[in-house]
């Protein structure tokens, strides 16, 4: 059956990476669902757009969370939302895998400090869809290794 995924990568953190996270959706698009879709949107609007918006954003993503079989995120832009995703998830036992490219960022203790989180330190892209597709075939409830 399709996984319904919940990608997560910095939007308002900084969109340096906005291509690596589209092409790791189109990737896991070949298998499964993904909810998450427009984080990976080269043209994406991430200023304020006032509260109401902004509360919508919250709604959506946190239902989608809560629906979602699994969590994959990029972590190499550090970003606030997606360090909330983490922790909400986790709140709600979704398992969650972490990539980040080890030679541009060290990730918070939080995370890496956390036994729950599995974390993939990449050195090249290359490296991640092996391990993604590890990942989308394996995981099951109680998760992977
Ligand atoms: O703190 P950040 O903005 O970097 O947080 C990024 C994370 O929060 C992502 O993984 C998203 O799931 C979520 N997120 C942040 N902003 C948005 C957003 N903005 N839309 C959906 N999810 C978001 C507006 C987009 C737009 C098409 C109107």
């Amino acid at each position: 059956m399709n996984k319904r995924v919940y990608f997560a990568g910095s939007i308002r953190g900084g969109r340096t990476d906005a291509g690596l996270y589209q092409r790791i959706i189109r990737y896991i698009q070949k298998t499964d669902i993904v909810l998450t879709e427009h984080v990976g949107q080269p043209e994406i609007n991430v200023l304020e757009q006032g509260v109401s918006m902004d509360t919508q954003i919250y709604e959506q993503d946190t239902a989608w969370l809560k629906i979602c079989d699994l969590l994959i995120a990029e972590c190499t832009t550090p970003s606030l939302g997606v360090g909330y995703e983490l922790a909400y998830a986790e709140k709600l036992q979704k398992p969650c895998y972490l990539f980040y490219d080890r030679a541009k960022t060290q990730l918070s203790a939080m995370l890496t400090g956390d036994p729950y989180f599995h974390i993939f330190p990449y050195e090249k892209e290359d490296d991640i869809y092996p391990l993604l597709e590890r990942i989308l075939t394996e995981v099951s409830e109680e998760g992977m290794d």
